[in-house]
């Protein structure tokens, strides 16, 4: 009673000694502690349980370990109260939690050899884990591998997002068509997450906003038509190699209590209650489409409602210790993922304003100092616009707060600029026209300190391109932090064959906490003895791959031949249709060799795998000519081991993390200018598999780092693009590419009529993303790749040199860079 943290931890290990005041990790403390979680959580005999059962009594014992850190971590960092950055995302792509939980609480082996001990493998039971897929791609998985980092740095971070029901659809094939099927993620419920019941707060929609006097100054009052409540479920996120553990906080709507006497009054109750229900669809599901954006009202209630909720955590965690607002600035930094959380900006201004009464120039001060923005976006065209009408029907006071920030700048603009109206309009945040539109984009440019873009090449974009004007106006509000990925999680968890290669030649396992010792290896690219371990290494990861292939699709791969990846996202500027007309032309060619020809083609296994927004049609033929192709190829006996294509369903974290360790090639080929960054490349990079990329987004630094010559690279360069699509039609494509169309239109796959849109998209005055241009370049890149995996002695080389390169494009870097130049924080290590 009356005991601080730090003397009731005192007294504990006074009265326990320390060990004891902390979970015991030896073997027998953990059967038991299974046991218990058997008997006592999951509720059936500790005699009689199955693989499910194991799994989640497992998990919760692994969670009260994780809590334990999370509560010491917090009770330090609230006592010591350093700056905190908060990192606001509407998309997480956590994948499974447990085999990374035990390896960065450094319990691994321990919870192997206790589940031996009770007749279970670890292995097994991780494979019982579904995948918390709450995100659509790259920007939801970056959100994921920095909150690894920051938790391995010891930085004061939380996460904040929002808790959807149903994730990322499961993709389904029928007949090579896509078909989605919901994913309802906590069926089975979900051991990683702690509810938290009285950590909840209200948040209002609608409504009219009228003025009153306040000790006589006239205040806004907003009044709502709907309150929600915003209920807090907490993630532990261990750090590696130390005690610390994040929280990454989701929010959930319930219905709200307090404000709906009204409604049970009138008597009809049982509408009463289904109106309540309605409020938990704000966060009922994750919107599919990445990179459109429909101007739907639930999808910026969902904005609002995970920004409100947040924001309202934060505030209340700094009056705990502070009253006066000059010092947020100094205490809080609010990083926004791109711009869906960007009402964070308005919602802060309305608080300041209206619920802590500072004027004006003090709150939107305070307010600039503390955002920062990381734009993902490449395309102009591609900025989140919300109608006026929408954002004023639904957050009234928010859309006057937006106004009087827009009159301001243009104000200020003018006297920069003068009477430049293009310019002018060109930067306002509010685009006028038939409809009127917010620029999300603008306002948060307008109102950060900071803009980052996820790679050099995307800032030079953002300058040239995308955000032109705000770039020559404030050139040192603009920077750029280059994306990375965590390689605890692509390379310890994943690839442990790798990850003890790694480690046995190095002499340590620090490169898991200091990436750049990985460099270390380049010594012993040629030394025979790693280059056969490493070749075994990667067989193995095949076998598993080969396997998870033969289940899945029947189709039974050779493990000589060359694994040949492009995983991700399905869109148009991604182009897998170009990888699939590769592979055609491959098959044309072996057609039509001889005999003593084909003894010298190189047998590859072509795998591509990847999700087509619901509504994305072309993105959705691409799939199915994958499949129909695959079809005619994998049954030729003509052609037999020397090609096959494999299309995996459902590309998740999961699959990632089984396909990226067994892949020998893997292809990031967008057309230059259109990959802000790109992430997936890092992963194949850090798992020693060759890149064959065009110089887009990240690859043109993977280029500086492991060398164009341990790369196939190839396709117009960013600069030649524009000049290219002016001649358009007069490029004239080449005739083997005109063949392979032409094979697609003149049904030698099959589905003719089906497939007649998509051939379009590639005549000459339509192929935007230059398929046919690239496309000798590209055959050329196939070719080189072929002849350096015949000489397997180079190959490994080369392999080895990509993982010795791969330092920088860890998510520690990335986060580094960030602590230091855009939010100013200290690391804050617990001491014990
Ligand atoms: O190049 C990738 C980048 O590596 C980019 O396309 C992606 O973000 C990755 C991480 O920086 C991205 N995702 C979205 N925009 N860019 C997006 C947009 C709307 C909804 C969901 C995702």
């Amino acid at each position: 009673l009356g005991m601080d943290f730090g003397q009731r931890k005192a007294k504990a290990e006074k009265m326990f000694g320390l060990m004891d005041v902390f979970l015991k990790n030896d073997s027998v403390s953990l059967q038991k502690d299974i046991l218990d979680h058997v008997e006592y959580t999951v509720a059936r005999s500790r005699f009689s349980f199955d693989d499910f059962e194991a799994y989640q009594a497992l998990s919760h014992s692994i969670r009260d370990r994780l809590i334990e850190r999370w509560h010491d971590t917090h009770l330090y960092v609230k006592k010591q109260d350093p700056k905190r950055v908060y990192f606001l995302s509407l998309e997480f792509l956590m994948g499974r939690s447990m085999t990374n939980s035990v390896i960065n609480l450094g319990i691994r082996d321990q919870y192997a050899d206790a589940l031996n001990q009770l007749g279970f493998e670890f292995e097994v039971l991780a494979e019982q884990e579904g995948d918390a897929a709450l995100g659509n791609g790259g920007l939801a998985r970056l959100s994921a591998c920095l909150m690894d980092s920051l938790a391995t740095l010891d930085y004061p971070a939380w996460g904040y997002g929002l808790r959807y029901q149903y994730g990322l659809f499961r993709q389904i094939i029928l007949d090579g068509f896509q078909l989605e099927q919901p994913d309802y993620w906590l069926n089975f419920g979900n051991p990683w997450e702690i509810e938290r019941v009285h950590v909840s707060y209200s948040v209002k929609f609608y409504g009219t906003v009228e003025e009153e006097d306040l000790d006589g100054e006239r205040t806004k009052v907003w009044i709502p038509g709907e309150t929600v409540e915003a209920v807090a479920y907490d993630n532990p996120i261990p750090g590696y190699g130390t005690r610390s553990a994040l929280n990454l906080r989701l929010w959930a709507a319930k219905p709200s209590d307090k404000y709906d006497m009204e409604s049970y009054n009138t008597g009809d109750y049982i509408n009463a209650i289904m109106n309540r229900q309605k409020a938990e669809t704000i966060s009922n599901v994750l919107y599919p489409d990445d990179r459109s954006y429909q101007g739907k009202e639930l999808r910026l209630k969902q904005q609002y409602f995970f920004v409100s909720a947040s924001l309202q955590d934060i505030i209340r965690r700094f009056k705990d210790n502070h009253q006066n607002f000059d010092e947020l600035p100094d205490k809080v930094a609010l990083q926004i993922n791109d711009t869906h959380p960007a009402l964070a900006i308005v919602e802060l201004m309305r608080m300041l304003l209206d619920e802590e009464h500072l004027d004006w120039n003090r709150a939107f001060e305070i307010t600039c100092k503390i955002f920062s923005f990381t734009t993902h976006t490449v395309e102009p065209g591609g900025l989140e616009k919300v109608p006026v009408d929408l954002l004023g029907h639904l957050l009234p006071r928010h859309l006057q707060i937006i106004y009087e920030i827009n009159y301001k700048f243009m104000e200020e603009l003018k006297k920069i600029i003068g009477q430049d109206y293009d310019r002018l309009s060109r930067m306002s945040i509010i685009e006028e026209g038939a409809v009127k539109n917010v620029r999300v984009a603008n306002l948060s440019i307008v109102c950060s300190h900071t803009v980052n873009g996820v790679s050099k090449v995307h800032l030079q974009l953002l300058k040239e391109r995308v955000f032109k004007d705000f770039c020559e106006l404030w050139p040192q509000k603009f920077h750029y932090k280059t994306n990375g990925v965590t390689q605890r999680r692509w390379v310890v968890v994943s690839n442990p064959n790798l990850c003890s290669l790694i480690s046995k030649w190095l002499g340590t396992e620090s490169w898991i906490r200091n990436v750049d010792l990985l460099g270390g290896l380049r010594q012993y690219a040629t030394d025979p003895d790693l280059q056969r371990e490493w070749k075994m290494a990667k067989k193995v990861n095949k076998l598993r791959l080969a396997e998870y292939i033969e289940t899945l699709s029947g189709v039974k791969v050779s493990l000589d031949a060359m694994f040949d990846v492009q995983v991700k996202r399905i869109h148009e500027y991604k182009r897998q249709l170009l990888n699939i007309l590769g592979v055609i032309h491959r098959f044309d060619c072996i057609k039509n060799m001889s005999a003593s020809d084909k003894g010298k083609v190189v047998p590859r296994v072509c795998i591509i795998g990847g999700k087509a927004a619901p509504g994305y049609d072309i993105a959705k033929k691409i799939i199915k000519l994958c499949h129909a192709v695959a079809d005619k190829i994998n049954n030729d006996a003509d052609v037999g081991d020397l090609l096959k294509l494999v299309f995996i369903p459902d590309y998740n974290v999961s699959v990632a993390e089984l396909v990226i360790p067994g892949s020998d090639l893997s292809q990031h080929i967008s057309t230059a200018g259109h990959e802000a960054s790109g992430t997936g490349s890092m992963k194949f990079l850090m798992n020693g598999c060759l890149l064959l990329a065009t110089a887009d987004g990240s690859t043109v630094e993977i280029m500086e780092e492991v060398g164009a010559e341990n790369m196939f690279i190839f396709g117009a360069k960013l600069d030649e693009i524009p000049a290219l699509r002016e001649k358009g039609a007069s490029l004239k494509a080449p005739l083997q590419f005109a063949r392979v169309v032409r094979m697609v239109r003149d049904g030698y796959f099959g589905f003719e009529d089906y497939f007649k849109s998509l051939c379009d998209t590639l005549e000459e005055e339509k192929d935007f993303y230059l398929l046919g241009y690239d496309f000798t370049s590209y055959l050329e890149a196939q070719a080189a790749a072929d002849r350096a995996f015949v000489d397997q002695e180079k190959w490994t080389q080369m392999s080895i040199l990509s993982t010795a390169g791969a330092g920088k494009f860890s998510s520690d870097r990335t986060i580094e860079e960030y602590a230091k130049h855009t939010w100013g924080i200290e690391p804050c290590k617990c001491p014990f």
